[in-house]
Order: structure tokens, then sequence, then C-alpha cells
């Protein structure tokens, strides 16, 4: 049971916690959910310090401090009490049923669940649909004992509805921010989930990325995101982009957290055959396997391009390069031995490169999503308003006031449902081709030129050249921008993009099925640099543990 202290003595309390944790010393009060680790947290439930209603109600009450102003949470999952009874009870039993057992999680409002909440990709549209099964990895962390939270706010459809529209924003969830810096952008198109992984409104929570949707999030809200080799984890009731790179994956405040949510979602499945394409029978585990001193000797590859794409000049180069330089010398510290890399590209700079790939990638993602959301509308109940395609969607996207058709344009839609599928389908597979081969080349020649054991850089370049060729990332909290970053509003002035204050990551990335190697390279940098402690966010919520622990 949630157990209140008196007034005053509890707000002295919270403040002496604030001003401690701001000055980054020792903690010497109860834990904290803005850093506490899951292996924790099953700790204090263990020892029946707090149960899973307590924790259940906490991160409830956190979610309702902050959701006014930040927007991560569409919707809270109404049985997540009862849920958490239940667990609680097994619990008392010694009956443990998995490494989440009794712990609270927020999902991208991509996945499918049966419970009460809706599924929507933030659209209210789809959300009047129900799912008939869940998103196989929803069914995994909850055979793990996790509790379903709720559903975390993501850029509708994630990015497909429109290229000029906010990232963060949803009908269903409004427009979310990152809480480092007023106005903060938090990056797309798992905003909710990243937000909400860094403010501990609940202990981590799923993403999923197509290109940069888990690992931009993890960089701009100071979290840990790994985005898994496409068919390392089942995108089974997930709702589409393109079936040629969606992949899920963690957020969350620590490497280990994010290897334990890997552990419980990643395997085969027979609903989505790409996962056949793992080359063992079960995936290793990463959570038992993590080693601080993984990058003792350990040749990594040392990317550093600034004018790559479009729209990059907002980034503060100069300042994150020397964040980037510390890092650097962090990994040195670790045992990394760091070589310079430029990646070649066939007489082209890579800039022409990258527009080339852009070019193509519009070419097989239309065909893609049309082809992927008649997919998933299979696993829809059969009702008046269930669509069963892109165009039927369309019509009520057109149609439902609340989802702000006038304000929000729908041209890329008027495009969508144009794509002809049987003219595109041997262009798309061309065109997939084109990218995903010149993108591979990109990262594998020079870590096979040099013998590399990974590649580390900003996550802007990682997230754009892993995208087609489905290689995995892992980012890490890396530092902030300094006193002298400029302050940078996007086009609409919805968002600040860059400014003092925010929060910088950096990737590790390698070739497919390479994620024990790389979250363990960074485990090691995370255990060496610990940048996530070093800076609070602007706005975070009151509630915690010590509401319940004495
Ligand atoms: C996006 O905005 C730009 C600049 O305002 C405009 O040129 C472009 O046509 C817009 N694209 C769409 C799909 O609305
Ligand atoms: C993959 O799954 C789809 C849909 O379930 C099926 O139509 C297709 O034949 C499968 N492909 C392979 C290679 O198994
Ligand atoms: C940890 O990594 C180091 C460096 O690669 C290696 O020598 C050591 O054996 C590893 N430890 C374990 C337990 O795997
Ligand atoms: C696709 O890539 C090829 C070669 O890389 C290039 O010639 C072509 O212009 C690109 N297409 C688009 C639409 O960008
Ligand atoms: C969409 O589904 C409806 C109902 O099954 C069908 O009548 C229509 O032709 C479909 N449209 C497309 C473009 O597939
Ligand atoms: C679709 O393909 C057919 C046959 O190739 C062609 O006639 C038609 O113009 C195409 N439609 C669009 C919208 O590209
Ligand atoms: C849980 C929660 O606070 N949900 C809110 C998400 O955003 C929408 C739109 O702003 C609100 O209506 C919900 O109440």
């Amino acid at each position: 049971m949630l157990r209140r202290v008196a007034g005053s003595a509890y707000l002295a309390l919270a403040l002496g916690l604030w001003v401690s944790s701001v000055l980054a010393l020792p903690r010497s009060g109860p834990p904290s959910l803005l850093d506490i680790s899951i292996s924790e947290l099953g700790e204090l439930l263990d020892a029946g310090a707090v149960s899973s209603i307590d924790l259940v109600r906490l991160y409830s009450r956190r979610i309702a401090e902050v959701n006014g102003k930040l927007n991560a949470v569409i919707e809270l999952n109404p049985d997540a009490l009862i849920d958490a009874q239940v667990l609680d009870a097994e619990r008392a039993r010694g009956n443990i049923v998995g490494s989440l057992h009794g712990i609270p999680i927020l999902v991208k409002d991509n996945y499918a669940t049966t419970d009460p909440t809706l599924t929507g990709a933030g659209s209210v549209c789809l959300a009047r649909s129900r799912p008939i099964q869940e998103a196989t990895v929803v069914a995994r962390l909850r055979e793990a004992g996790a509790i379903i939270l709720g559903k975390a706010n993501l850029s509708e459809f994630s990015g497909v509805r429109g290229t000029n529209v906010s990232v963060g924003w949803s009908p269903r969830g409004g427009l979310a921010y990152g809480a480092y810096v007023e106005h903060q952008s938090p990056c797309g198109s798992s905003s909710g989930s990243a937000v909400a992984a860094s403010l501990g409104l609940a202990a981590a929570t799923l993403g999923t990325e197509t290109a940069g949707s888990i690992t931009c999030p993890a960089m701009f809200n100071n979290v840990v995101g790994i985005k898994p080799t496409v068919g390392l984890t089942s995108r089974f009731g997930v709702v589409p982009i393109t079936a040629r790179q969606d992949t899920a994956g963690p957020l969350s405040q620590t490497v280990e957290d994010a290897a334990l949510m890997l552990d419980v979602i990643a395997g085969r499945d027979e609903l989505d055959n790409y996962t056949s394409a793992q080359p063992w029978d079960a995936p290793p585990s990463y959570l038992s396997s993590l080693n601080a001193s993984a990058l003792m000797n350990k040749r990594l590859g040392v990317v550093w391009i600034e004018d790559a794409y479009p729209g990059s000049d907002h980034l503060n180069w100069k300042q994150t390069k020397s964040v980037f330089d510390q890092a650097l010398s962090d990994l040195a510290a670790a045992g990394a031995e760091l070589v310079k890399v430029e990646l070649h590209s066939k007489g082209r700079s890579l800039q022409e490169e990258m527009n080339f790939m852009m070019g193509n990638t519009s070419l097989y993602t239309g065909p893609d999503v049309v082809e992927g959301m008649a997919r998933y509308m299979r696993n829809l109940m059969p009702g008046p308003d269930v669509p069963h395609n892109i165009s039927e969607l369309y019509q009520c996207l057109k149609a439902e006031p609340e989802e702000l058709p006038l304000e929000v344009p729908l041209d890329d839609w008027e495009r969508l449902v144009q794509v002809n599928k049987s003219a595109g389908g041997q262009q798309a597979w061309q065109a997939y081709k084109t990218v995903s081969e010149t993108s591979r080349h990109l990262f594998i020649d020079p870590i096979e030129e040099h013998d590399l054991d990974a590649l580390v850089m900003h996550p802007d370049l990682a997230l754009a050249i892993s995208a087609s060729p489905g290689l995995p990332i892992v980012t890490v909290p890396m530092g902030y921008l300094g006193e002298d970053a400029e302050t940078h509003w996007d086009d609409q002035g919805t968002y600040i993009l860059s400014a003092p204050g925010f929060p910088l990551g950096i990737s590790f990335t390698a070739d497919r099925w390479s994620e024990q190697d790389l979250i363990n390279y960074a485990y090691a940098y995370e255990q060496i640099s610990r940048k996530r402690k070093d800076s609070k966010p602007k706005i975070q919520p009151q509630t915690d543990l010590d509401t319940i622990l004495h």
C-alpha cells in the first residue's frame, strides 16, 4: 500500500533529495525511481520493502505529475493494478515467473495489446479497432512477469503521418517534450518511450526503430537505447512501416536494464519469419554476459562526419565534438584501441551518396507501408469502423476531426494511397537493394579493412546508415552540450533541437547479430563514463520510493 508521509515532512525530504541529486552527492536517502535498476527493484520486491501494487501506484502518480507538461504517456492500463496484485501474490508464494516479475513497463502505442488500453500508433482512427492477438514481444514481456503499465506517446504512425509533422506529436497523445531543456524536442518516433524511461515513469520501456526512432530519442533524452538487428525481435503485432527495417527494442536508464529487456524480447517467432534468419536456435543472454572489461584490447573504428546529411547544421558540431573527444578518451581508458576511419563511397561524396539513398528509400517505404498496414490490419477484430487497408484508414484520417486533418497536412497520405503496389514490386526491390548494399558497404568495409571490432560515432550517422541493412545500434549517454552551444529551434518554431544542456549520445554499431559485443562495449563505456548521472531533467516527478521506504 502507498503510505503517505505528513505533508511538511515529506516536502522537506523531497527537497533534500532534490538538492542532493542536483549536486550529484552520493545518495544517502532511499533510492529513486529516476535511477534505480530493474534488478534493484527486484531486490526491494523480494525483500518485501515494496510491492508491485506500490510500484504501479508510484509510477502512475509520477506520470500524472509530469504528463500535463511532457505528454510522454498516452494511456494507462486499468488492469495494471490487478496484474500487480496477482504477481504480488505469486511472489508471496515463492513463484517468480521471470526476470521482470512485477516490474511495470510502458510500451510505445504501436504495440498491439489485448488489455483494455487501445492500440493506435497515436492515431484516433486506428485505435477504434482492437487487436485479436498481442504483439509477440508484449506477450514475452508478460510471460517474464512484466506489468504493462500503459502506452507511450510517439510520432503518429511512427512518422508516417507526414514529413512536415512534428516528431513526438500524435492525436491520441498530444505533443511530447523532452525534459532537459524547456521546449526540448524529444526526437522521435519513440518519443514518449524515451522520455518515460529517462524520468522513471516506468522501470523501462519499449520503442521501435525503422530509421532512428530508438537511437535518436535515446540520445535526446539521456537514456540507453538498443536498436536490435532486424529479425532479432519479432514485429508481429507492431504497427509497421517497412518489414525490411522495422525492429523492436528497449529504452532504459542503464545498459544493464536494456540487456535484461532484450533477453526477454529477443528470439524466433513463427509469426514473423524475419526472425528465422537468426544464426542461433536461441539468442545468447545479453545480461549474463555483461563484462565491464569488454573494451580491453578491442579495436574501435572512430567515425566523425559533420556534413553528411541535410538539416544537420543545427547540431552544434564543434561543441558536440569536444564531448565526443572526451568519450574517446574514456574508451581508450577502458582499454580500447581507437582507429580513425573514413567512410568510402565510390567516387561520390558521402553527401551525394546519402541523397541517393534517401531518394531510393522513398521508393520502397511507400509500397512497404501499404503492404505492412494491410498485414497488420488482418490482426484486428472485425467491426464497422475497422480499416482493412491504408485507403480505408486515410478516409478516416480525412474525416475525423480529432486527427486534425486540416491543421496537420495529409499530403503524404494522398501519395501513399496512390502507391502502385504491383508496379512497385520490382522497382521497390531494386531501390532497397541499392540502399542496403551501399549503406552496408559504408560500415562493413572499413570494419573488415581495419580488422575492427565495432564502430563508434554520433547517433545521427549510425541511425541513417544502419537503417536499410538492418544493422544493430547501441546508444549510451555521452554528456551534454556546454554553455557555449547555440540554441536552435525547428522550422515550425515548435521545438528546440539543440541548446546548452542538451543530452548527447554515442552509438556503437557493427554487423548484424553483433548485439552481444556491442552491448558489452556500451556497458564498459558506461561503467567508466557514467554520464547519465551528471545532469537531471528540469522537469521531473516528485513522488518517489521515499513515500514507501523508511
Ligand atoms: C513541407 O514543408 C516544406 C517547406 O515548408 C514544403 O516545401 C513541402 O512541400 C512540405 N511537404 C509536405 C509533404 O507537406
Ligand atoms: C513469411 O511469412 C509470410 C506471412 O506469414 C508468408 O506468406 C511467407 O511465405 C513467409 N516467407 C517465408 C520465406 O517463410
Ligand atoms: C571480460 O572481457 C575481457 C576482455 O575481453 C576478457 O579477458 C575476460 O575474459 C572477460 N570476462 C568474462 C567473464 O567473460
Ligand atoms: C538511386 O540510386 C541510384 C544509384 O545509387 C541513383 O542513380 C538514383 O538516382 C537514385 N534514385 C533516387 C530516386 O534517388
Ligand atoms: C481496401 O479494403 C476494402 C475492403 O476490403 C476494399 O473494398 C478496397 O478495394 C481495398 N482497397 C485497396 C486499395 O486495397
Ligand atoms: C500503376 O501501374 C500501372 C501499370 O503499370 C500504370 O498504368 C499506372 O499509371 C500506375 N499508377 C500509378 C499511380 O503509378
Ligand atoms: C495518461 C494521460 O495523461 N493521457 C493524456 C495524453 O494526452 C491526451 C491529449 O493531450 C490526453 O487527452 C490524455 O489524457
